[in-house]
């Protein structure tokens, strides 16, 4: 049977691991079944407990740029691991780092480094709320910033717009500083900008988003977020978890040439180890401890591993000049190739893509928010993410999730992708 180990690991997993994983999206609850346990990966593919093998389009959710286990990557973390894992010192390693994305991105000069993306998003909040004095902030259906209180939000009645809970142990104190609103919904935005305008600390949000699916913003929404912040003294926060040295080296920022006063980052920057960071300008960094007041600190903060992991990728991709180019083009094949398959059998869906990033939404024809991502036939979505399993295409397993595309996917890789779109 082809899935027998991962079944019989996962009814083992949970009785030791709520769910049988350490993340909730692993368990398949979206799209049904047993989740492949995997056992290794190199390149583009993943291998499973059973030994079957998969195209990989999830990388780690992001951080797999390279393709799985990159030479240079693994050399360099072989290396430093046999100097320590970690010394919760300084390091010479955590300033390399920091002044090479420094000299990269153009909107930061100065940068923390944390252990996750939720991490990163819930103390670029605190900073904003410490640097401002105000305590409400916005944030968008259907972005997703980590498992932060101030996050689970989901939208509050009607007109009210500020959010309700949407996990328990979210206390109502904490819902009532998220307002809530429609992501590419400018309208709707600049309402509650006059209503409270002066009491906003922060608009966070994923400028590409992909915790949607991926949802591209529309002509002009970025730069009115930016007008609107800058007009009532808010912080613009991008979180570029994803998007960051994704889209571009210089990620969302670069791409759209809209300049965020905060930026998050995470994944790519520490190559598959554990990361996260914040970053701004020297003014609004400076207010961190023990520089400043607002309290952020964590022991495996800039760990030498996961900075040696996430200098070597980032020094692969700017060793590789038309690196980008090649992502988005091997992107975009499969976005028309695909394309042309469903077109062929009459298949209703929109693909939306930007750089490495795509998500496939059937019978719609447009999915510019998240009312519009829920009403696509996520039922087809879920019989398509099987189909494509059973034929060693392992794509993110829900269709609120984007697709990463890494350097490692070819020309095979991509034949072997549309031959099971095709037999789907
Ligand atoms: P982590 O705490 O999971 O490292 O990062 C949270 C986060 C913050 N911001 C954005 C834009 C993100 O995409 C994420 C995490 N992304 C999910 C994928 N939808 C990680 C997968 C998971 O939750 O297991």
């Amino acid at each position: 049977m082809r899935y027998q180990r991962s079944s019989a690991l996962f009814d083992k997993a949970k009785r030791y691991i709520p769910g049988g994983v350490n993340s909730p999206v692993r368990a398949f609850n979206s799209v049904g079944g047993v989740p492949v346990f995997m056992k290794s990966a190199k390149g583009a593919l993943l291998t499973d407990e059973d030994g079957n093998t998969y195209i990989d389009y999830i990388n780690s959710w992001g951080p797999a740029i390279l393709g799985h286990t990159h030479g240079s990557v693994l050399e360099a973390v072989q290396k430093q691991a046999e100097k320590g894992f970690s010394f919760g010192t300084p390091t010479e390693l955590e300033t390399e780092i920091a002044q090479l994305i420094i000299s990269r991105v153009a909107s930061i000069d100065s940068i923390r480094m944390v252990s996750s993306g939720t991490e990163a998003c819930m103390s670029a909040i605190r900073l904003a709320r410490g640097f401002t004095g105000r305590e409400k902030i916005i944030k968008f259906e259907g972005c997703y910033h980590g498992h932060s209180d101030s996050f689970l939000i989901s939208a509050g009645s009607g007109a009210a717009t500020f959010g309700s809970p949407n996990s328990p142990g979210v206390t109502s104190g904490t819902a009532k500083d998220t307002f809530l609103a429609r992501y590419n919904d400018t309208v709707q935005v600049e309402e509650i900008f006059r209503k409270s305008g002066e009491e906003i600390a922060a608009v966070i949000l994923e400028p590409v988003a992909g915790n949607m699916g991926c949802v591209v913003p529309e002509r002009g929404f970025m730069e009115n977020l930016r007008a609107l912040c800058t007009e009532y003294g808010t912080l613009l926060i991008f979180d570029e978890v994803m998007t960051g040295f994704r889209l571009a080296f210089g990620g969302a920022q670069e791409v759209l040439g809209v300049f965020a006063d905060l930026v998050t980052y995470g994944k790519v920057i520490g190559g598959g180890l554990p990361v996260g960071a914040f970053a701004g300008r020297k003014e609004i960094m400076e207010c961190l401890t023990p520089q400043g007041a607002v309290y952020q600190a964590g022991t495996l903060s800039g760990n030498p591993l996961a900075m040696r992991a996430g200098l070597a990728t980032l020094q692969c991709i700017l060793d590789d000049a038309a690196f980008y180019d090649r992502l988005e083009r091997t992107t975009v094949t499969l976005k028309t190739e695909i394309g042309k398959i469903f077109q062929e059998k009459g298949i209703s869906h929109v693909i939306n893509q930007r750089g490495s990033m795509m998500s496939i939404f059937f019978d719609t024809n447009r999915v510019s928010n998240f009312d519009e991502a829920s009403g696509a036939n996520h039922a087809l979505f879920n019989r398509f993410f099987h189909a494509m399993l059973n034929q060693g295409v392992y794509l993110p397993p829900s269709g609120y999730e984007t697709w990463f595309i890494s350097h490692a996917i070819g020309k095979n890789e991509i034949e072997k992708t549309l031959d099971a779109v095709r037999s789907f």
